[in-house]
Order: structure tokens, then sequence, then C-alpha cells
């Protein structure tokens, strides 16, 4: 059995249970905060959230952990099926994932924890998720999932890390780089929130979020 340990504010966290629910894989969570790294450094070495648990140890970093679970579970493959559909799939996760949210997040400390952040991480900020969102612009179709007619693990890294793109640029910049450089991605977001999975993952984001805040903690992401 799995176990998936972190918190349901993280949209890495929510990429993964995401993953899980729509493949049908039975899981148990464990609420872990990051803040309390040395207690779960041992299962993920660099302290961060998510990670998970199995009878044959532990595994850090999301992507590593979605490839696992595809590998493990053939059953409702999350992949394309050809090597160079899988490889394309890839590609657009890690334009998502390095190259626009990892940049995003840059700025989730004045987004969304109450700190600052400077000018000038602003600026090249932009200018790295500029280029970002245009790769994933090229690539991908929303038509009607990210990847065209099926829907994959590129949905799930998308729906998570939209919502920061949307939320943080709109905060930081007063406009939504998301909607200028992906013109389909409100139609697109509507139409996953019609999913089962989603409805879930996200009214426990929304349980786990109040949580949080009551804690009254310092944290930055
Ligand atoms: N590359 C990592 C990123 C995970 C990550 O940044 N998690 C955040 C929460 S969303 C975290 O643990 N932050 C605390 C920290 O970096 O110390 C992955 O894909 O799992």
């Amino acid at each position: 059995m799995i176990t998936l340990c972190g918190f349901g504010v993280s949209n890495y966290y929510n990429k993964l249970k995401l993953i899980l629910l729509e493949k049908e894989i039975p899981f148990h969570e464990r609420l872990v905060y990051p803040w309390q790294r040395e207690s779960f450094r041992e299962s993920s070495p660099l302290g961060k959230i998510p990670f998970i648990e199995t009878e044959y140890g532990s595994l850090s970093e999301s992507q590593v952990i979605l490839d696992y679970l595809v590998e493990r579970y053939p059953e409702q493959p999350l992949y394309p099926a050809t090597v160079f559909a899988r490889a394309k799939c890839r590609e657009l996760i890690q334009n998502l994932e390095l190259n626009s949210e990892w940049v995003a997040r840059r700025l989730y400390k004045e987004s969304f924890f109450g700190g600052s952040v400077s000018e000038e991480t602003k600026r090249e900020a932009k200018e790295r998720l500029t280029s970002g969102l245009k790769a994933v612009a090229q690539l991908a179709q929303f038509s009607p999932y990210i990847l065209g007619s099926t829907f994959t693990a590129a949905d799930c890294v998308a729906y998570v890390h939209f919502l920061m793109i949307d939320q943080t640029t709109m905060k930081i910049y007063g406009e939504n780089m998301l909607e200028r450089y992906l013109p389909n991605v409100v139609a697109y977001m509507k139409f996953m929130d019609s999913r089962p999975p989603i409805q879930t993952m996200m009214e426990d984001r929304d349980a786990a979020l109040a949580a949080f805040l009551k804690l009254n903690v310092k944290y930055d992401g």
C-alpha cells in the first residue's frame, strides 16, 4: 500500500494525489508539514514534500514518484501508448514544471505568504515565465485534454500548477500571464473541474488550507 506524505495545500502533493485518484490506486495519506523536515529527511533527502512510503522503502521527488506509480500500476495508463508520445508527454510536463511553475515559485513568498521579493526577482521571473509559458503553449493542444483526445499525467500536472501560476501572476504583475499565453486555459480548467478526482482533491485542498491557516505558522514555500 502506498502512503502519500505531505499536506494538501501543496501543488506537488496534489499532483500525486490526482494521479492516485485517477488511477484508482488505493492509498493512505499522512499529514506532514515541510517545517517538520528533520523528522522525515530519511525519506526525503531535501526535506521536501511530497514523498511516499511503500513496502520497499520511501521515494521523494514528485516526477520520480509519478513514473514509479505509472510503472507499478500499469492499469489505467496515464502516459500515451507509444515511446515517442510518452516522451512528448514528459517534455510538456518538464516545461510546465521546471520552466514555468518552478519559476513562478520564486514569487510565492510575496503572493501567498505575506513576505516580499525584490523587483529584480520579479523582472527575472517574468522573463523566464514568459519563455516557459510560450513553450507550454507550443506543446499543448487543449482539445479537450492538454495533449489531445486522451487524459494523461500531463493534465494532472497542468491543473495543479496552473492554479498557482494564475493566482501568483495576478497578484504580482496585475496580469494573468496564463491567460495571456494560453488563451484556452479558462475553458480547459472549467472542463477539468467536472472530473470527480479533481473535485475530491480540491475539496481536500480547501480543508487543508483552512487547517494550515489555523496553525498560524511562518512558512514561505
Ligand atoms: N521538485 C520537488 C518539489 C517539491 C516542493 O518544492 N515541495 C514544497 C511544497 S509545495 C516543499 O516541500 N517546500 C519546502 C521546502 O522546500 O523546504 C518535487 O517535485 O517533489
